[in-house]
Order: structure tokens, then C-alpha cells, then sequence
């Protein structure tokens, strides 16, 4: 009886390891976040309890960017100008990574970088906590319904990129432009390129392809609906590159899970 008690706790601890085991935006609420104190989904979408998995593992795509298109009722309101203090969940922090931040002000359709943290981003999170890190809306940010991107790419384990989106309400100008530079896709699909892990300061991490996002800068009806001009809306294809050859930590976790199945949970259950 001990050792089925023993070895359930073992079991059930491994199983949240395994579930929580990347990283998701939690403030402002990712798209049908289970994470409190966020709302339900919109009518016909079920909360989704991944929202912490990456978009592309191993430059495969299985998700389009935000992972979900259909946006929330009620939007979280802030100033342009005003520092939103973005909350992450933390279940590997893959030694921190590479942080974008953007907004679309026509559904998704056209992204503005307007925030950037080079290979430092959520390095030395800890499990279980919840970092914030400060984005600003920019000053003159036109009024709208804005779609507010995360994306990441991880410095460690397989290579990944993760996009979380949230819908918020920008009270700004009344009509007007806004710049940035593109979204750099990587790590995304055979279209786009790998950034090997770069766990140490000498690796090379794929900075020069941040570099050279090209600037876009987009026009706001006054309404703060519709786009009446914009450049090329797609993200700078990046520089092919052979994958490193790093630790698998998300294939050993999936790895662990079928192990968990078989010498745990089938054991218990004689
Ligand atoms: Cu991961």
C-alpha cells in the first residue's frame, strides 16, 4: 500500500513536470488561458491547457502564430505609453531565449515588433514562479483592438518558438501610425531557419537576424479599425542553419511520459 502511495505521488509529480514543461504568457491572459483569474473562452472554443507548448519543435509547425484566431470578448485596456508588466508561467525556462513582443491592429495579419530581449529573455526563471517582464505600449500607439503577441525562442533543448496572444483594447490617438520593425520567424518550419541552442555566451545565437528585421510602420484608421497602408506583412526569412545538437528536453519529457504509462501507472493498476 505504501510503496502504491510512494509510487503514485512519484508519478503524478512527473506527469506535472511533463504537463507544465515550457513556458506561456499569463498576464495578459493568453487566448483561452486555464491559468486564474482568466476568462472563460469565447462561445464555441474549450480552454486550452497547452497554451504553454510551442508552435514549433524541431522545425515542424503545428500551430499558427497565437495558436488560437478567435479573439476574447473583453479585452484588457492600457494607455499607449503605458508599461504592461507581462507574467509568464514557468515550467522550463530552457536557459532563457530570445523575446519579441507585437501588436496587430488588423487580426493578426500584420505584426509591429515594438519590444525585443536578445538571449537573456526568462534565462534563470525559476519552475513554479511566475517573472514579470515590463512591456511598453508605445507613446503615440493609435486607439484600437489590438492583438498583443509573445513569441520566443529558447537558448536550450530542442529548437523551438512559442507564440501566446492576448486581446487587448489600446487607448491612444485617434488615428495615426505606428513602427517597428517585422517578426523574425525561426526554428518555424523548412521556410525559415534554425538558431542552434546557444546556452553559452560565445555560441552563436542568431542576433544578426534580429538585426536585420526590416522596419514596418502601419496607419490606423481613426475609427482604430482597418489598416489603410502597410508594407510586406512577412516576417524576414532567416538564414539556414544546421540544428544544434543539444539536449532533447521536451523528447525526453514526452519519453518520460511513455515510460510513466508503462512501468507506473499499468503496474498500479494490477
Ligand atoms: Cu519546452
Amino acid at each position: 500500500m505504501l510503496r502504491k502511495s510512494i509510487l503514485l505521488i512519484a508519478a503524478l509529480q512527473l506527469v506535472a513536470l511533463v504537463a507544465y514543461a515550457h513556458v506561456d504568457l499569463i498576464t495578459p491572459c493568453a487566448r483561452y488561458s486555464s491559468a486564474p483569474g482568466c476568462p472563460p473562452p469565447p462561445p464555441g472554443q474549450s480552454i486550452d491547457y497547452n497554451t504553454n507548448a510551442p508552435i514549433s519543435s524541431g522545425g515542424i509547425n503545428n500551430q499558427p502564430l497565437c495558436k488560437h484566431s478567435v479573439p476574447y470578448a473583453k479585452r484588457t485596456v492600457y494607455k499607449a505609453g503605458q508599461s504592461i508588466p507581462t507574467g509568464y508561467g514557468i515550467g522550463s525556462a530552457h536557459g532563457g531565449g530570445h523575446c519579441q513582443w507585437a501588436l496587430s491592429y488588423d487580426r493578426e495579419k500584420t505584426w509591429v515588433v515594438i519590444q525585443t530581449e536578445i538571449r537573456t529573455c526568462l534565462r534563470g526563471a525559476v519552475i513554479g514562479q511566475s517573472p514579470t517582464i515590463p512591456v511598453t505600449i508605445p507613446i503615440d500607439a493609435p486607439s484600437g483592438e489590438v492583438t498583443f503577441m509573445w513569441a520566443w525562442i529558447n537558448a536550450v533543448g530542442v529548437r523551438e518558438y512559442y507564440s501566446n496572444c492576448a486581446d487587448i483594447q489600446v487607448i491612444g490617438r485617434d488615428g495615426g501610425t505606428i513602427s517597428g520593425v517585422e517578426l523574425l520567424l525561426a526554428n518555424f518550419n523548412t521556410t525559415y531557419g534554425i538558431i542552434p541552442e546557444f546556452p553559452n555566451p560565445t555560441d552563436p545565437d542568431g542576433h544578426e537576424l534580429f538585426d536585420a528585421r526590416k522596419p514596418i510602420t502601419i496607419s490606423v484608421k481613426g475609427s482604430g479599425s482597418g489598416i489603410t497602408s502597410n508594407p510586406s506583412p512577412s516576417p524576414s526569412p532567416s538564414k539556414p542553419n544546421k540544428n544544434g545538437a543539444g539536449r532533447k528536453r521536451c523528447q525526453l519529457q514526452s519519453t518520460l511520459l511513455f515510460i510513466l504509462t508503462f512501468f507506473v501507472f499499468i503496474p498500479l493498476n494490477m
